[in-house]
């Protein structure tokens, strides 16, 4: 089943030079391909339509102050079941929890500064690739 999935990589791992890093352990699930990719400073507004299950929360507002706080590369990836895989990938939000050989268990300590996003189901995939890549419609 190829999806196509939104993934962030946060001002985090962009400042600490980690984008090669998180990009190949990407390229190197069998069949994933990055299909859009861009460098960029988000915006309030792009955050606010990002996390916006989130506004309101007490993390919010901080959540948003790191999000803007550096550039971020937005990537669309597609392949097999890469909406699950990329969550998996990834780990869970508190990267304490997380195990090694996640990205955030071997990269992060603070919950906020998780170093990377992924889309969470289908229905937030679309949502969220029209949000950063709307010519991806
Ligand atoms: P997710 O990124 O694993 O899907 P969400 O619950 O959707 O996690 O939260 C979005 C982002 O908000 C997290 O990745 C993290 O950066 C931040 N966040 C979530 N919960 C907390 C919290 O309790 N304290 C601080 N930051 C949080
Ligand atoms: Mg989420």
């Amino acid at each position: 089943m190829s999806q196509r999935t939104l993934v962030l990589l946060k001002p985090d791992a962009v400042r600490r030079g980690l984008i090669g890093e998180i990009i190949g352990r990407v390229e190197r699930k069998a069949g994933w391909t990055v299909s859009a990719m861009e460098l960029r400073t988000l915006d309030r507004e792009t955050l606010e339509r990002h996390y916006a299950e989130h506004v309101g929360r007490p993390f919010y507002e901080p959540l948003v102050e790191f999000m803007s706080s550096g550039p971020s590369v937005a990537l669309v990836v597609e392949g097999e079941r890469v909406i699950e895989g990329l969550r998996a990938l990834a780990g869970p939000t508190d990267p304490i929890a997380a195990a090694p050989g996640s990205i955030r268990g071997d990269f992060g300590t603070i919950v906020r500064e998780n170093l990377v996003h992924a889309s969470d189901s289908p229905e937030s995939a679309d949502r969220e690739i029209k949000i950063f890549f709307p010519e991806l419609g």
